[in-house]
């Protein structure tokens, strides 16, 4: 139950200065399940900034790291690699989706459950710091698709 505590104490913190962040709009945020053993998992976003500015990375209490990851074809290969951080130009909605751009988390404490939803603050570099959940699942959400 510590865990969930101090979940709720980072929310509070973030309440109290999260004022400044509504330039900062942050839709579909998801991450992939992974499986018990696992180091590292994949996720996505779109972050649209209403003044130009750079997502840095960020932290979350399930991964020891956070990184912030671009994957390109070299030759016949899928390549990955780390990137220090993401141009967001003034309303312009960047996306970080599978096969390009895309946040890690790495050094997993517990697997990415299905269904479940991972807090993670997000660091800018002028924006500073904005709270978001990344919903946990196979594939991104698609609008308006009941079962
Ligand atoms: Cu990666």
């Amino acid at each position: 139950m510590s865990a969930l505590r101090s979940l709720f104490v980072a929310a509070a913190l973030c309440a109290a200065t999260g004022a400044s962040l509504a330039q900062v709009k942050v839709e579909a945020a998801w991450a992939r399940p992974t499986v018990p053993g696992q180091q590292g998992g994949g996720g996505y976003l779109s972050i649209t900034s209403a003044a130009a500015d750079r997502l840095l990375g960020g932290s979350t209490p399930v991964a020891e790291r956070f990184e912030l990851h671009t994957m390109s074809m070299k030759g016949d290969v899928m390549e990955m690699r780390q990137v220090e951080s993401i141009a967001l130009p003034a309303g312009k909605k960047v996306e970080l989706k599978p096969g390009g751009l895309h946040v890690m988390f790495i050094g997993l404490k517990e697997p990415l459950k299905l269904g479940s939803k991972v807090p993670v603050t997000l660091k800018l570099e002028k924006g500073g710091e904005l709270k978001v959940e990344f919903e946990v699942m196979s594939r991104p959400a698609a609008p308006a698709h009941n079962h």
